[in-house]
């Protein structure tokens, strides 16, 4: 009997126990009939949930033993969540869902609807004689008692049983034994997730799923009004491209705890969603809050997840108890039909239990009493399903028990299997899921983009120019050119679509997106609410959703407080799908410091170690607008080709900047090539650009951004010296050029890093351990921001990185 913590065999004792006492119901019930007389459910369906909870269950169980002997990697169970089996069975196969980490059942339900579906067509004298006789009756207003019109007595429930959730089983096994054969993260992480059950892996960040959720449902909508040219159509019209990987009346679901109600990233998402909501744009997402009462140990406090669901605006709440599987479904299937039929967000508020504690190593005791944890045991949702198949005659308790005996050898069997499976066996085995990179097709790519623009497309070009493309303007600032290559990407990419804080009417604080929503209509160039957190998530959705997402960060240091986004979701997705769900995107960033007359930290962070410390991101930093264009290019098709995720970090102190060495000489601008040129100047990520000084014999000067300018005139200063430099524009900080950086080096063996950011953490490290790393043997110092943040008006300057401090810089090395 219980002590102080539920262990596997409690459970299971217990388990058998209860429903080997079940008396049996005077009656059997026809199983094609409803459960109860007046359930949407059939005992048939019911009994398929049972099984699908027992697999579940079983594998808990499974999932103790493998870590018994160390074959196991992971423990935290659903048990006591199984009703979520119910929730599955109210949605369809087709609508993406992103899971909480108790989901075993949901999985188990999703992937038999799947292979249900993809199964032959049953001819119709496959329909069981139970239903045929059963639909007769109610065309003919016979309906007869359900409970009377019964099979004969002792006859033995429908078969069914483990079968169908083998597959299920084996994947979430192959998870537990970080099996390379797992289906989703092949081993690198024990998730939910299955492409073709659109069942999206999360991580085990709790709740960081939600705003990819509501990013996913706005793009659903999104791509039902968008033609395969990206304009919008009539309303509600789908011309639609097939891009959308879910039908165009997919709903998304997300599902997590109760104590995850309170993060950040939760509240962001239902605001966003509310928010969405109340402008009347439509949010097709049901949330599921599965309320066990703990976060590990600390309780929810009572009634506070029902007023904290019930008050979020623009959010329609329904509950339900998971230990009452008929009334779940019932609430659920109402609560989806709602959430398909009005495309508007719902949140199902399901009451669990959690059964076993948090995890395998969870000493409930610490915090939780004997009897707390008998009254869990008591609501355990599998054992009350099993009471109402015995009370409604459709099973006995011995019947059931069988199923679940049969289920648990079903289950270890496959657990024997898989846990002998190879594992991830090397660490390229590891990253290869990580960010792979075609750089020829990316550059093919911006072959075809050119193609199209200077050919089919070049009409509508010439129109969304107003007559004048950006080539016939000028010469350009960096943010005209970034402005102009915008608009170029939003021509060629259909999909893609740009938005953010201020980026639409206002046309960005700086002007980099001006006119780009007058030219392309507000369903492609639009204003988000003000939360980084669902900027990015809106992007990750809409990414997942098959377009291409340009999310703008107004300002670096707002990156931060939304960087799990990033760095959680959008830079994890590739890497726990091996590929089968990606994120592009392309955020652009506004950043870096010298922003003179509107200083102070905030509009002039420097911090990008936070950053380049994110395995698989490219960091793209533009210094002059001939290369930003390009670059920008480059990032679009790789999104586009590769999946990748880019951060596109613009110096805000460049934007306008239109000089280099004297007041007027306009050698900060460039013009910007017309597509027949975008071939040969493609810019590949990862390749640096080399600015000869002189002779360029003599020291090799490394920086990137507002350190490019810097360099270049300190280099003309030192050229009138009699010295000769080569000035090396990284342009891309992940992945850092590292050819480039050794061969410029080697070529002087003088090298001075230039690096505008912070001396701890910043790009400099990169460059020099890239350097030592390849052996070089030369001379080096950096010349780097102070570890500060940076203040307001002219004290920036003691902190930032000078035009001066380099020419002093290299003035120090060369006399070595
Ligand atoms: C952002 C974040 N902080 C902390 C954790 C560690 N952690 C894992 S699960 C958990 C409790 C979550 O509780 P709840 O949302 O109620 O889900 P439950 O486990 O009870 O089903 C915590 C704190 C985490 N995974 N993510």
């Amino acid at each position: 009997m219980l002590s102080d913590v539920t262990t596997p065999q409690d459970l299971d004792d217990r388990f058998r126990e209860t429903l080997a006492a079940l008396p049996a119901a005077p009656r059997r019930r026809d199983p094609a009939a409803p459960v109860t007389d007046d359930a949407p459910l059939t005992g048939a369906r019911l009994l398929d949930l049972f099984d699908a909870q027992v697999t579940s269950r079983q594998l808990d169980l499974a999932g103790r033993w493998l870590r018994s002997f160390g074959e196991g990697f992971y423990t935290i169970g659903s048990a006591g969540h199984e009703g979520n089996a119910a929730v599955a069975a109210a949605l369809r196969p087709t609508d993406p869902a992103l899971l909480h980490y108790r989901s075993g059942a949901f999985y188990c339900v999703r992937a038999a609807q799947a292979a249900a579906d993809t199964a032959p067509a049953e001819t119709p004298d496959a329909e069981p004689a139970a239903d045929r006789q059963q639909a007769a009756d109610r065309e003919q207003g016979t309906d007869p008692d359900p409970a009377t019109e019964v099979e004969p007595a002792g006859s033995a429930p429908p078969a069914g049983g483990f079968a169908p959730y083998a597959e299920a089983a084996r994947d979430v096994l192959r998870g537990m034994v970080a099996s390379s054969q797992e289906p989703i993260a092949g081993g690198r992480h024990k998730v939910f997730g299955r492409a073709d059950l659109n069942v999206v892996p999360t991580t085990s960040t709790i709740a960081s799923h939600l705003p990819r959720a509501v990013g996913m449902g706005l793009a659903v909508e999104r791509l039902r009004r968008l033609d395969s040219a990206g304009r919008r159509t009539g309303a509600g019209v789908r011309v639609g491209d097939g891009v959308s990987p879910w039908p165009s009346d997919a709903i998304v679901v997300c599902s997590f705890g109760d104590a995850s109600v309170n993060h950040a990233s939760a509240t962001a998402a239902f605001n966003t969603a509310g928010w969405y909501d109340h402008a009347g744009l439509r949010i097709p997402v049901l949330f599921v809050c599965e309320d066990n009462g703990l976060g590990i140990s600390v309780r929810s406090p009572q009634g506070w997840v029902e007023a904290a669901l019930r008050a979020k605006p623009g959010i329609r709440y329904v509950s339900a108890d998971g230990a009452d599987p008929v009334r779940t479904y019932e609430v659920a299937q109402e609560a989806v039909d709602w959430v398909r039929r009005h495309r508007r967000p719902a949140v199902l508020h399901l009451r669990t239990v959690r059964l076993m504690g948090h995890a395998g190593a969870d000493a409930e005791s610490a915090y939780r009493g004997p009897a707390e944890l008998a009254e869990d045991l008591d609501r355990d949702p599998v054992v009350a399903t099993a009471r109402l198949l015995v009370d409604a005659g459709v099973a006995t308790g011995e019947e059931l028990l069988a199923r679940y005996d049969e289920t648990g050898w079903q289950v270890r069997r496959i657990a024997e299997e898989v846990l002998g499976e190879p594992k991830l066996a090397s660490a390229a085995d590891v990253v290869s899921a990580l960010a792979p990179r075609r750089p020829v097709r990316v550059a093919r790519a911006v072959g075809d983009a050119a193609a199209r623009a200077s050919g089919p497309g070049a009409a509508a070009r010439a129109e969304a120019f107003g007559g004048k493309p950006p080539e016939l303007a000028g010469p350009l600032t960096l943010a005209q050119s970034i402005n102009a290559a915008l608009a170029d990407g939003l021509l060629d990419h259909p999909q893609m679509a740009i938005f953010g804080e201020d980026v639409a009417a206002k046309g960005g604080v700086y002007g980099v997106t001006k006119g780009l929503r007058d030219t392309f209509g507000a369903a492609r160039v639009f204003d988000t609410l003000l939360d980084e957190t669902s900027v990015l998530g809106l992007g990750l959705g809409a990414g997942l959703a098959g377009m291409l997402p340009v999310p703008e960060i107004q300002y670096l240091a707002y990156l931060h407080n939304a960087e799990d986004q990033l760095r959680g979701e959008a830079a994890t997705m590739r890497f726990f799908s091996q590929g089968a769900f990606r994120n592009p995107m392309v955020v652009r960033v506004a950043g870096l410091a010298y922003q003179e007359g509107f200083g102070g930290h905030f509009h002039n962070d420097n911090s990008v170690a936070v950053l380049r410390d994110v395995p698989g991101l490219v960091i793209a930093v533009p210094a002059r607008p001939d290369d930003a264009a390009p670059m920008l290019r480059t990032c679009l098709a790789s999104a586009a080709v590769d999946g990748s995720v880019c951060v596109f970090l613009e110096p805000i102190a460049l934007y306008h900047t239109r000089d280099l060495y004297a007041e007027g000489d306009g050698e900060w601008l460039a013009g910007y090539p017309e597509p027949g040129a975008w071939v040969a100047g493609h810019v590949p990520v990862g390749r640096a650009r080399v600015y000869q000084v002189g002779s360029a014999d003599d020291l090799t000067i490394i920086t990137f951004g507002n350190g490019v300018r810097m360099s270049l005139r300190a280099a003309a200063v030192l050229a009138e010296e009699g010295v000769g430099t080569r000035v090396v524009d990284l342009r891309w900080l992940a992945p850092l050029p590292v050819a480039d950086i050794i061969r410029e080096s080697s070529s002087t063996g003088r090298v001075l890093v230039v690096d505008e950011t912070r001396r701890s953490g910043g790009v400099g490290e990169g460059v020099i351990a890239a350097l030592v790393d390849a052996g070089y043997v030369g001379a080096a110092r950096r010349v780097a921001g102070v570890d500060s943040f940076v203040p307001l008006g002219p004290a920036a300057r003691h902190v930032l990185v000078s035009t001066e401090a380099i020419t002093d810089g290299a003035r120090t090395l060369l006399a070595r």
